[in-house]
């Protein structure tokens, strides 16, 4: 994604980072966290990747009250070399890839207010931290991280960052994977959300198609609303693989000459999960 032009607030590092200041949260923000957290775990038992679950575990997110980064970054590190470190909100695209290359997350260090719980536009600290940093103590999505974050410097290069994005959009916040019993979400962008944990699962109106690299980075996304197409992975392995083994640059090229595929769009060639009705899109549709 392409963002106007962000100013580095005062008192940022030339990274961006900020001190978390953990003894400055208030017990009304640290129970904001502790009631989007309890609204989450009853809703993801069986809905969510068991790598995620695991995360949860060993990073003790359990634990009532906003995390401190310090003492997460502690476990992280000793799960998979990862911290996380505090950004005022979102950081550009340069600083964001630079930090990811080098096994850092960054995360808001601000929670959005009580009458927020349901949507926000900025990504705040129950975002990044619940939803993201579980999976960084799973050793495959953690070098997916890493790899994504350096596939970003290179297509910052080329100037192709919007192309990238779509990979990123469409696995890190929004994906789903395949388990044993059925699909299961992982994405932060999902797991974070009560409303959208439901519908990206169960819900009768979106499209759900196998992940396929190069369809992928043709398909357009949306930033306002429920996903109308999910991409399903088969395990981390197979997304941190295909990431490795494609040589991007090629990729890219290849690319240039091909249209845009439309959100809602279903290809001959797709593996599709599921046919969806797209009734929520378009009961939302001006007349
Ligand atoms: N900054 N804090 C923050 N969090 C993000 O997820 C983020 C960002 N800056 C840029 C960015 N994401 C994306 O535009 C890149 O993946 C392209
Ligand atoms: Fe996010």
């Amino acid at each position: 994604m392409a963002h106007a032009e962000l100013t580095r607030p005062e008192g940022a590092a030339s990274d961006w980072t900020i001190p978390q200041r953990w003894d400055a949260y208030t017990p009304q923000e640290h129970a904001t966290w502790d009631a989007l957290f309890a609204r989450q775990a009853r809703m993801l038992p069986g809905r969510t990747a068991p790598e995620f679950l695991q995360g949860l575990d060993v990073l003790r997110l359990s634990k009532p009250g906003i995390p401190d980064f310090e003492e997460l970054s502690d476990r992280l590190m000793k799960a998979t070399g990862w911290q996380v470190v505090a950004v005022p909100g979102l950081v550009p695209d340069d600083v964001f890839f630079d930090h990811l290359a080098n096994r850092r997350f960054v995360a808001g260090n601000f929670i959005r207010r009580p009458d927020q719980l349901d949507y926000l536009q900025e990504p705040d600290v129950f975002h990044d931290v619940f939803g993201h940093v579980p999976l960084l103590a799973d050793p495959v999505f953690a070098d997916y991280m890493q790899a994504y974050g350096e596939g970003g410097r290179r297509a910052a290069a080329l100037g192709v960052i919007d192309r990238l994005a779509r990979l990123y959009w469409y696995t890190v916040e929004f994906g789903l994977v395949r388990s044993g019993e059925g699909l299961r979400l992982y994405g932060a962008g999902i797991v974070s959300s009560f409303t959208e944990s439901v519908f990206a699962l169960e819900d009768p109106s979106p499209n759900r198609i196998g992940f396929d690299l190069k369809r992928l980075m043709r398909t357009k996304y949306r930033i306002d609303d429920f996903q109308q197409n999910y991409f399903v992975i088969d395990s981390f392995e197979q997304l941190l693989d295909q990431t490795l083994n494609t040589d991007f640059g090629p990729l890219y090229t290849e690319l240039d000459g091909q249209s845009d595929i439309e959100i809602e769009a279903i290809l001959p060639t797709d593996r599709v999960f599921t046919y969806g009705t797209q009734a929520y899109a378009r009961a939302k549709m001006p007349a």
